[in-house]
């Protein structure tokens, strides 16, 4: 793409982002989710990972989707239809060691069967806290898009957490891991909530999977 495209890129991505966006539909169950009328971008990760966080930077609002120290706090699938042109969906978080063992297991059957099941999702934001990187039930979701051919990119969050030293080497490293998976982008970003850093780049991204200006 040219400068001049990719100036027009960010500036209609931030339009877009700037724009209205609400808060459609919650759900934890599998049978009632709203109807597939907008293409879908789902933020899925770790309990905590920084999913709501993300939601709300992206948007500039700082209560849309709720946030919280205490992981677990996402317990429904959140749906917010961002411009009339894309519907941005928040998770709850797998791996949320405190939950009991049938409700963790309960939502990982929800989120498994959302992620598998659902034609309008163009791409999953997989983000993962930059302190940790790629654990076990990340690994897990990974080969499940793989297998169910959705496509994903890798997010670091928390980036303003990881000392600027290490975060070369750690996004050379999660970018490895990423060419090991069919389903995933080869590129990966990082992102501050908190310090509003790399949000650009994603708005940017997620921007040109939304449905055309009516
Ligand atoms: N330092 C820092 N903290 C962050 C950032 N993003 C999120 N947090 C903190 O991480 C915690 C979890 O954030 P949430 O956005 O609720 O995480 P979540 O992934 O939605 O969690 P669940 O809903 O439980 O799955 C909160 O205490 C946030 O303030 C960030 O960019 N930097
Ligand atoms: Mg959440």
């Amino acid at each position: 793409m040219s400068i001049a495209g990719e100036d027009e890129a960010l500036t209609a991505a931030r339009k877009l982002f700037a724009g209205p966006c609400e808060f459609v539909w919650g759900t934890g169950s599998i049978d009632s989710l709203p109807p597939q009328s907008l293409p879908e971008v789902a933020f899925v990760g770790r309990s905590n990972a920084g999913k709501s966080s993300l939601v709300n930077a992206l948007t500039g609002r700082k209560t849309l989707a709720r946030v919280s120290q205490t992981p677990g706090r996402t317990r429904e699938i959140n749906f917010f239809r961002l411009g009339e042109r894309l519907m941005l969906v928040d998770l709850p978080g797998y791996g949320y060691a405190k939950a009991s063992r049938s409700l963790a297991a309960e939502w990982q059957r929800l989120i498994f069967a959302y992620l598998r099941g659902r034609a309008n999702l163009r791409r999953v934001v997989l983000l993962m806290d930059g302190r940790r990187g790629v654990m076990d039930l990340d690994r897990a979701v990974m080969d499940l898009l793989d297998s169910a051919a959705v496509s994903y990119c890798l997010s670091l969050t928390k980036i303003d957490k990881v000392p600027p030293s290490e975060r070369a080497g750690l996004l050379s490293d999660i970018m490895a891991q990423a060419r090991q998976h069919t389903a995933a982008y080869p590129e990966v970003f990082a992102t501050s909530a908190l310090k509003s850093e790399g949000l650009d780049t994603l708005k940017v991204e997620l921007a040109a999977l939304a449905a055309p200006r009516a």
